[in-house]
């Protein structure tokens, strides 16, 4: 895989911050960004460091994960109001979701939505992503010209990628994004040796970010770093900054991810340039 040198942007790095999640509950993770002024704070806070993406799960009243449809309309609302990042919805949910509240995420009308590749064992839980489903949510996003970001929790599921790509074409934007999400337990392991597995599997002229969960972060990081790779950091992937400290913010997991680019020499991108390098036209 070449990491699509041509496009713009491709020199310097994507952070996406992914703030909530589906899988913390607010009492075990008090700053945990739960309502629609929390993520509005937190995407501006996380613009200003470096971030050009936000990838949204959004919680009700009792700070649970829910798919209120009215409530992803506002806070994608309130998030383009108020910041200038691409604003990204999960399709993903939680492992309770139903498939059909999953599609009706579409509805909201996000510049981005996740489109995950296929079935993963998820800690105790199964995250059940049927072909079918997938090819839906592929098909539905691109009649609502949202770009998707393809995630990949498994090596087997670039594979999937491919078939969708060669069975249903290109997604909306012409270009394809994906994200191998690494360290899920019953997911594919949080190493360098399987970055570098993966990269081997992922489409000619595809970009792609890595995330590490938990302890597998900074690992992660580096590795996508190193071989071209954008990155997505956040409290849903990790609520550790380093050993024996909780994370005080997502904006301080932005910052150390725009820290260690500048280092790397790719400098995180702004959100214009991220649109431009992802094919989101809005
Ligand atoms: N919450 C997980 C079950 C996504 O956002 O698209 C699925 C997930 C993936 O987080
Ligand atoms: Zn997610």
């Amino acid at each position: 895989m070449s990491p699509s040198t041509s496009r713009p942007g491709a020199h310097g790095t994507l952070i996406t911050v992914a703030p909530t999640g589906a899988e913390h509950s607010k009492a075990d993770v008090p700053n945990l960004p739960v309502t629609v002024e929390d993520l509005v704070r937190t995407a501006r806070d996380c613009e200003r460091v470096g971030a050009a993406m936000i990838h949204l799960h959004v919680r009700d009243r009792d700070a649970k994960p829910t798919l209120d449809l009215g409530l992803l309309r506002e806070t994608v609302g309130a998030v383009r109001e108020n910041s200038n990042l691409i604003v990204q919805l999960s399709t993903g949910g939680a492992v309770t979701d139903s498939e059909a509240d999953r599609l009706a995420v579409l509805d909201a009308l996000p510049d981005s939505a996740s489109c995950s590749m296929g079935t993963v064992n998820f800690g105790d839980d199964v995250f059940l992503n049927r072909w079918e489903f997938i090819v839906e949510l592929h098909k539905r996003m691109r009649e609502r010209d949202i770009v998707p970001e393809y995630e990949i929790f498994d090596l087997g599921q670039l594979t999937t990628l491919r078939r969708l790509l060669d069975e249903h074409g290109l997604p909306s934007g012409g270009h394809v994004h994906l994200d191998l999400v690494l360290g899920v337990p019953g997911g594919m392991a949080g190493d360098l040796e399987t970055v570098a597995a993966a990269l081997r599997l992922v489409p000619e002229g595809a970009t792609f970010s890595a995330t590490g969960v938990g302890r597998s972060t900074l690992p992660v990081l580096l590795a996508s770093l190193s071989a071209g790779g954008h990155l997505r950091v956040g409290m849903e992937d990790t609520t550790t900054y380093a050993r024996g400290e909780k994370v005080k913010d997502n904006a301080q997991l932005v910052a150390r991810a725009s820290s260690l680019s500048r280092i790397a020499q790719r400098p995180p991108i702004g959100p214009d340039e991220a649109r431009v390098l992802l094919g989101v036209a809005r």
